[in-house]
């Protein structure tokens, strides 16, 4: 007879742990809260430590009203969740797989830059928020270059979408050709793998992601649903991603997994009372 000790039983079942350092969306849509949606429906165990809240002003054409966290309760949360769950924790089963997503301000890119030196994580997968839906480009240039200086040199995987990618690559993208450009560019610039997303910016009747890596380069494409885009694609895409790196996926396939995962989100997306859907993490069950 075979006796299996409580901790072989741990091992066989306990998930992938994963953090994301993200801001809160309140309505749910984006941001942290996608995040864990997310890493809860792929099965691995999500932590999320907040860098700001947004909350959308419906009196004001649904603005961003954005409040950043105070720079040590930042600090904190990263000091207790590395302390639990990091490399360096000794729990069994550690952190070794991280998401950034909103940062918002070069405080916070500077205070969440320091904790991912400290903790060396082997994949930091950046959503490069530079603007969310609704604001201006270039409103906050000084935020974009400390993303790119301070962030961007650290991460592994990186997920531009079509505004952010013109901008980490200093080219212009207008189709599926130049997206490719754009994604072999921030490789160069960065040593990341990269998920460059033409989403519904680009014509034709496919969403057209490029995946590029340093050696593979793939078009990944799924038919696109409307022509609008969706609140939380971009978040649920790159929560995607570090879900399945950490269950162990290679680049390429977790760039495979995440853009079924965010298709199946759209077509079962939740209407609302603000102008734009949110997809919903659940609609590939
Ligand atoms: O979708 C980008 C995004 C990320 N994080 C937060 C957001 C948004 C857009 O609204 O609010 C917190």
């Amino acid at each position: 007879m075979t006796t299996v000790s409580p901790d072989a039983t741990q091992a066989a079942t306990a998930p992938a742990v994963v953090l994301t350092i993200a801001g809160s969306e309140a309505t749910g849509g984006a941001g942290a809260q996608a995040d864990l949606k997310t890493f809860q429906e792929l099965g691995v165990f999500g932590i999320a430590n907040l860098t700001c809240i947004v909350s959308f002003d419906p009196k004001e054409s649904w603005n961003h009203r954005f409040v950043p966290m105070d720079q040590q309760v930042i600090a904190d949360q990263l000091e207790a969740t590395a302390a639990a769950y990091g490399p360096a924790s000794g729990a069994p089963s550690a952190l070794d797989t991280v998401k950034i997503g909103m940062l918002g301000s070069p405080a916070t890119i500077s205070t969440v830059a320091s904790a991912l030196q400290e903790n060396s994580f082997a994949n930091v997968v950046l959503d490069p928020v530079l603007i969310c839906k609704g604001q201006e480009p270039g409103h906050a240039l000084d935020t974009d270059q400390a993303l790119k200086a301070q962030i961007l040199p650290l991460a592994t995987f990186v997920t531009p979408n079509h505004f952010e990618a013109e901008s980490l690559s200093g080219m212009e993208i207008t189709d599926v050709e130049s997206l490719k450009a754009a994604a072999v560019r921030i490789h160069e610039l960065s040593g990341a793998a990269v998920l460059a997303k033409g989403g519904v910016r680009l014509e034709g009747p496919d969403a057209v992601d490029v995946f590029f890596d340093g050696k593979t380069l793939e078009v990944l494409s799924a038919p696109k649903v409307g022509e609008v885009a969706v609140s939380g694609a971009g978040c649920t895409l790159a929560a995607a991603v570090t879900a399945e790196l950490a269950k162990g996926a290679s680049p390429l396939e977790a760039a495979r997994t995440a853009k079924e995962f965010v298709t199946a989100g759209i077509r079962n997306r939740v209407a609302s009372g603000a102008p734009f859907d949110a997809l919903w993490q659940g609609g590939a069950r």
